[in-house]
């Protein structure tokens, strides 16, 4: 249930203004991480979007795991289509301009109903209206100027242009919001928030970078031991530590101590550039 006061969340606005835009959309696009497809998406995402057609976006698909991310992909979109709104699910990398064309196709599709309901009342055809939501740094503003691309230009180069969010038309038939939906704070079980720190997906002042790598580290080592063996070559898997990354890697500090922190913020640094390999760290459940 949203909030119904300001005292159970901070931005007390925060549901009521993404609902106001939702109300104006044809079309929600999801942007969930491929790396943590279940973790990335917010508690309430159904309830707050489920009554419209969704597409849900996999961004960073260079970075994840694509064996795990193909049993993530038919599965992501199952609620959805309880709901009887038509859903699809797709991964993308927003690196490459690959796939735009898919994207636009399928957000056709899902329109497709809303587009001869418009027709039949004798309405004049419009354009669908697309508004992108997501968690922090999932991508949506990636996704965003990867859709708009051209034409985003056009528009900041106007000069004395102040101006809210603005339609950009993307398609001949599709318009997307030019900011994305704001979601309101959630509240995240251990696990999820261990993941989505590692992931760089809440602000690195809600944690601590030692502890986050220390439990990373040790979730790496049951997930995909062999990054691991080759991440730190030499160390017993079992027993491999922080310590010893700052021991390969002969990092101290000025008082000849192992420096753990540095090798906290290297080791997240590798994980999060893909340095360790292509990760997905949801596993996707077994039966549908
Ligand atoms: N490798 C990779 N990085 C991405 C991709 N999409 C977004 N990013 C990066 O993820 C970070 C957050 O992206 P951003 O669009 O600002 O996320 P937002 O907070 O949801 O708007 C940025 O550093 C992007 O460059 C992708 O498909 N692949
Ligand atoms: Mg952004």
């Amino acid at each position: 249930m949203p909030p119904k006061s300001g005292r159970s969340s901070g931005h007390p606005s925060a549901y009521k203004s993404l609902q106001e835009t939702i109300k104006w959309v044809d079309l929600v696009i999801e942007v969930l991480d491929a790396r943590a497809p279940l973790s990335s998406r917010h508690p309430n995402a159904h309830e707050i979007f489920g009554h419209k057609p969704r597409l849900v976006v996999l961004s960073k698909e260079d970075l994840a795991d694509m064996a795990k991310l193909n049993e993530w992909i038919p599965i992501m979109t199952v609620q959805d289509a309880a709901a009887e709104m038509p859903a699809a699910s797709l991964s993308l990398s927003l690196k490459t301009q690959k796939n735009r064309d898919k994207i636009l196709h399928v957000a056709l599709k899902l329109t497709e109903a809303k587009r001869s309901a418009l027709a039949k009342k004798g309405l004049l055809p419009r354009p669908m209206r697309a508004v992108v939501v997501g968690m922090p740094n999932v991508g949506k503003s990636s996704l965003i100027n990867w859709l708009i691309g051209k034409s985003k230009a056009k528009v900041a180069n106007k000069p004395g242009v102040t101006r809210g969010p603005q339609w950009v038309r993307v398609h001949p038939q599709i318009e997307l919001l030019d900011t994305p939906g704001f979601l309101p704070p959630a509240s995240f079980s251990e696990d999820v928030r261990l993941k989505l720190s590692l992931l760089n997906l809440i602000p690195e002042t809600t944690y601590d970078a030692e502890e986050v790598a220390r439990h990373g580290l040790n979730l790496l080592k049951k997930v995909y031991p062999s990054m691991v063996e080759q991440y730190m070559p030499g160390c017993e898997l079992e027993l491999a530590s922080l310590e010893d990354i700052a021991t390969i890697r002969h990092f101290l500090t000025h008082g000849g101590k192992l420096d753990t922190a540095r090798a906290a913020s290297t080791f997240l640094t590798d994980l999060r550039n893909g340095r360790l390999g292509k990760i997905t760290l949801d596993r996707a459940p077994q039966v549908l």
